[in-house]
């Protein structure tokens, strides 16, 4: 009996190497993703364990452990991204999205990426911010053959540091950055009290600021454009379509921001103050760390920023350059504050009757007005607070610190329900004179008649 359940074992073995050995010949199925929904965190079914991060509307990629090896798949391809409802965007991704998937590893993780190209140009895919061996870099032409079309290439390498990272082209790398490739990469600390700076945060976000130039009515990004943008992206997404931050009152939060633009984005938090707890070069030390409410984040760097949700509401997450929460626009247009028309207008409405002024009060208006827009683009500014219109667009969302959710929960709760006397009201009684200095003028200022100098043209 012994014998016999002995060989039965051996078989059944056998057989399940030979099936294992053919199943593991064959690459990780890619995983694909077109859904713009900020996904649940991703919480690892083998390896070591680690508390997985959420991607700002976007997604981790699955891996799959063989031999002491996690396993991942990227297939570089043409992607339809939604900016925000309204507006889709013909770029070029990884596995259905753009940006690609998060990639979540543990620090001392062997590594094994598969590539595969199916874009209709050659690639290669750097590893930004890693530790790695020269010829895994991902620099094509310099480290490596580039990628062609149609072939699938292999990086392998351990995952020595921990800390925050991203995956981006270095073939075309212009164009290819233009077009949305791009993604982020966390290595998470196999011993999160042995790395020194390192806390467990309870919520750690991350998203990439990255951004194009699609004129209004089209859907494919013109990749020339060096610094005249006109969508600027958390992830490939425009407020209003980027999610809120949810949180719980009280979590410690983690957010962990890179740039992939073509300039500074200062962003800012309103309501709470953090500490810059980590760089692409690692965490901070914490005697380095002071309190800010805004962080630079700078081209190609990374910056993870921390600090205690304690103060409830709905507080502004936003890039503090005005011009990056702004959708599509003109930078061109004259100013016309101030500018008295009303004797042009009624000239050419006469000729062109449906004709009005923009802009002459400033251009709030344009926030309420349903204008006519070109198919596949988007106002200006929008998004429909409690109070009314939020007037922006771009990088720009909403911390949301909410009492009594549930650990996990990342749903939206909707507006903040203000505890009665702490909103902002109109001041109803008697305003008292504004106090002037003595011999001042009681009056505004007489207009301004001057005109300036306008640049080169000396036409004046
Ligand atoms: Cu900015």
């Amino acid at each position: 009996m012994t014998t016999r359940r002995l060989f039965l074992g051996g078989a059944a073995l056998a057989g399940a190497a030979t099936v294992a050995r053919s199943a593991l010949a064959a690459l990780p199925e890619p995983a694909s993703r077109t859904d713009t929904n900020t996904a649940a965190p991703l919480a690892p079914a083998q390896g070591r364990p680690y508390r997985p991060v959420v991607t700002l509307n976007g997604w981790s990629l699955p891996f799959r452990l063989r031999n002491g090896w996690k396993e991942f798949h990227l297939v570089a391809e043409p992607v339809v991204r939604e900016l925000a409802p309204g507006m889709n965007a013909q770029l070029w991704g990884y596995n259905g999205s753009s940006p690609g998937p998060t990639i979540e590893v543990v620090e001392g993780d062997k590594v094994r990426i598969f590539v595969t190209n199916r874009l209709p140009e050659h690639h290669a895919v750097h590893w930004h911010g890693q530790r790695l061996p020269n010829g895994m870099d991902g620099v094509g032409g310099l480290t490596q053959p580039h990628i062609p079309p149609g072939k699938t290439f292999v990086y392998e390498f351990e995952a020595r540091r921990p800390g925050t990272f991203m995956y981006h082209p270095h073939a075309d790398e212009m164009v290819q950055m233009a077009m949305g490739m791009m993604g982020f990469w966390v290595t998470h600390p196999r011993e999160p009290r042995r790395v020194p700076g390192y806390v467990e945060c309870d919520r750690d976000f991350v998203f990439l600021l990255n951004a194009f130039d699609i004129e209004p009515g089209s859907a494919t990004p013109k990749v020339n454009t060096m610094l005249d943008f006109n969508l600027w992206c958390f992830n490939s997404r425009v407020f209003p379509g980027i999610d809120p931050l949810v949180v719980r009152r009280g979590d410690r939060v983690r957010i962990r921001i890179g740039n992939l633009t073509m300039t500074n984005h200062p962003i800012h938090l309103h309501g709470h103050e953090f500490v810059v707890a980590g760089t692409d070069g690692g965490w901070t030390n914490p005697a380095s760390r002071w309190p800010e409410v805004t962080v630079d984040v700078a081209v190609g760097q990374m910056r993870a920023v921390e600090f205690v949700a304690d103060e409830p509401g709905d507080w502004a997450l936003h890039c503090h350059k005005s011009h990056h929460t702004m959708n599509a626009m003109g930078h061109d247009v004259p100013t016309m504050i101030g500018v008295d028309h009303r004797e042009v207008v009624q000239r050419i409405q006469k000729l062109v009757p449906d004709y009005m002024v923009m802009g002459e009060r400033g251009m709030a208006d344009m926030g309420e007005m349903e204008m006519p827009l070109p198919d596949n683009t988007l106002p200006m500014m929008s998004g429909q607070g409690p109070f009314g219109p939020v007037e922006m667009g771009g990088m720009f969302t909403v911390l949301k610190v909410r009492e009594g959710l549930a650990r996990n929960d990342y749903r939206d709760p909707g507006p903040y329900a203000h505890p009665a006397g702490t909103v902002a009201r109109e001041w109803t009684d008697a305003a008292p004179e504004p106090q002037r200095a003595p011999g001042a003028a009681s009056a505004a200022p007489a207009p301004l008649r001057a005109r300036k100098p306008s640049g080169h043209n000396a036409h004046h």
